[in-house]
């Protein structure tokens, strides 16, 4: 009797037990599988946190980048967030693995290795969690796909924007400059190279890092966090107009500070040329100072553009107070002598070059002389007394002239030296103009046959050039290679209250009119 109650009620009952437990398998399997699915949805969202927010050790599968030895910190979507999809991909991939594993092998143990009830109960059990386990994995590994997929769309459309933002901040940068006539750059005052956008030093006085281009991209759209914390504005029109960097020239060799206007106006240049000792750096001090004086009787606004010009010219304004004698030029590459005339959109930063005498004489020297390929306005500085007609017509009985100011270098040949030379820098002159400054008008004032008959005449300056110097080939060759030439008789003098002679007011009107 035994035997049919172990071999044939026991069986049976235990199979229809069995099928009555058979509807609720879909039912078990199913909440298992959604638990498992929801589990790891909890702990990608643990994951996405880490990830994001707390960046601990624990979540750093990938190098981060190093402000430190990339001088600024990343924008985040320019290398960090791509970082980070792949943490979370590797990160996810291993969360998805050890949780599934983890599942399966609870259920293992506590159905099939150790169970705590009778394995005719535990197993079925144990295979119903199993089918569900497979069930969540199945449905979760696609969801969590979905959730980085999503996440990556984001991040790359996110890229995208950012990119094009900084490829139109660029250009509307560009077109700035462009419409400030600087196509090719800003003129670096030290070596006269176009420089298309400056370097510039971190402000922060502790760091100092130059960061070698600025403009919106890798390491921020609007503004460079430099590895110190620092904000840096990244292009010219988002600097504020009293925050204005000073950037540096990007020239091997050169790496010198840049005017800190340089690139927010359109820039005039002004080479004035001459033999030495023709009066060029008088010239251009009294130049400045006129445009001074102007500027305190109501004039144009106007401020030295560097603290160099501004040394060079506090000296060269005592010279003229003291009407003492400036020095001659020194033959190093000479260093633009800048200033900015105007306010608003009528602000112009010009740099007037004064270059040694040497310098236009022996050929070789005026390689350095780059910034001419830019000018569209030149000075050439004549002074009378380098010419032999001169001291031939002076007249004996008048006050003598002192023959030590003048200059021994013959005009005509400093003038179609440098001639020559622009015109191997390939500079159209047909197009340019140029203003003849006929020096030292003042040593001459008490003698009417060594000026002209009306000195603030262009005419009648030409024609005394002409005639009574005997410079008609130099003036013939002037009007033929210039597009357009203006005689001034100069006197590069300031009077006892540092009042500059009107000449050379008129004079420079000229020179800066565009
Ligand atoms: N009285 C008077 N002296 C002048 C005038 N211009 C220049 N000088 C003097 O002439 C000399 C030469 O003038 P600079 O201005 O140094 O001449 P430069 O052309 O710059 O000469 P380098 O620097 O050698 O190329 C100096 O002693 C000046 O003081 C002027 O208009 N009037
Ligand atoms: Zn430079
Ligand atoms: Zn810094």
């Amino acid at each position: 009797m035994a035997e049919v109650l172990i071999f044939v009620l026991v069986p049976l009952a235990y199979l229809a037990l069995l099928l009555l437990y058979l509807p609720l398998v879909p039912v078990i399997a199913l909440l298992r599988g959604i638990a498992l699915v929801s589990e790891l949805l909890w702990r990608y969202c643990r994951l996405l946190d880490g990830v994001l927010r707390r960046r601990t050790p624990e979540f750093v599968t990938v190098p981060p980048f190093r402000a430190a030895d990339e001088l600024a910190h990343r924008n985040y979507f320019f290398g960090p967030a791509t970082r980070d999809l792949r943490q979370l991909r590797t990160l996810g991939r291993r969360l998805y693995v050890r949780t599934v594993t983890d599942a399966y092998r609870q259920v293992t143990a506590r159905q099939f290795t150790a169970p705590t009830v009778h394995r005719a109960f535990s197993v079925p059990y144990g295979l119903t969690l199993y089918l569900g386990l497979g069930l969540g994995a199945g449905a979760a590994a696609p969801l969590l796909g979905a959730l980085l997929g999503a996440q990556a769309l984001g991040v790359a459309l996110l890229t995208a924007g950012a990119r094009l933002i900084a490829l139109t901040l660029r250009a509307v940068d560009r077109a700035g400059m462009l419409l400030r006539g600087l196509p090719r750059g800003m003129l670096c005052p030290s070596c006269f190279e176009r420089v298309p956008y400056p370097a510039y030093d971190c402000p922060r006085p502790t760091c100092r890092r130059r960061h070698a281009d600025i403009r919106p991209g890798t390491f921020g759209l609007f503004r460079r966090r430099c590895a110190c914390g620092e904000r840096i504005p990244t292009l010219l029109m988002l600097m504020s107009r009293d925050a204005r960097l000073a950037g540096h020239c990007v020239h091997e060799h050169c790496g010198r500070p840049m005017n800190p206007d340089a690139g927010h106006m359109p820039e005039l240049i002004l080479p004035l040329i001459g033999g030495r000792a023709a009066g060029k750096t008088q010239l251009m001090a009294a130049m400045v100072k006129s445009l001074e004086s102007a500027a305190e009787n109501g004039g144009p606004a106007i401020r030295l553009a560097d603290p160099e010009s501004s040394a060079n010219q506090r000296v060269l304004n005592e010279v003229l107070e003291i009407q003492g004698h400036t020095r001659p030029t020194q033959k190093t590459l000479p260093r633009a002598h800048s200033f900015v005339r105007g306010t608003g959109r009528a602000e112009r930063l010009v740099h007037v070059f004064d270059t040694a005498g040497e310098r236009f004489v022996s050929r070789e020297e005026t390689d350095a002389l780059r910034y001419i390929r830019e000018a569209r306005t030149f000075v050439f500085v004549l002074d009378p007394m380098a010419v032999d007609a001169f001291w031939t017509r002076l007249d004996a009985a008048g006050p003598k002239v002192d023959r030590t100011l003048a200059s021994t270098v013959d005009p005509e040949d400093v003038f179609s030296r440098s001639v020559q030379t622009v015109r191997t820098m390939g500079t159209r002159l047909d197009k340019a103009r140029l203003a003849v400054a006929i020096s030292k008008r003042d040593l001459l004032a008490g003698q009417p046959t060594l000026l002209p008959a009306r000195p603030d005449d262009s005419d009648s300056a030409r024609t005394w050039l002409c005639e009574a110097l005997g410079l008609r080939n130099l003036v013939e060759t002037m009007d033929l290679e210039f597009g357009e030439v203006r005689y001034f008789c100069t006197a590069a003098v300031a009077d006892g209250a540092g009042r500059v002679d009107p000449s050379v007011a008129a004079f420079t009107e000229w020179c800066l009119r565009e």
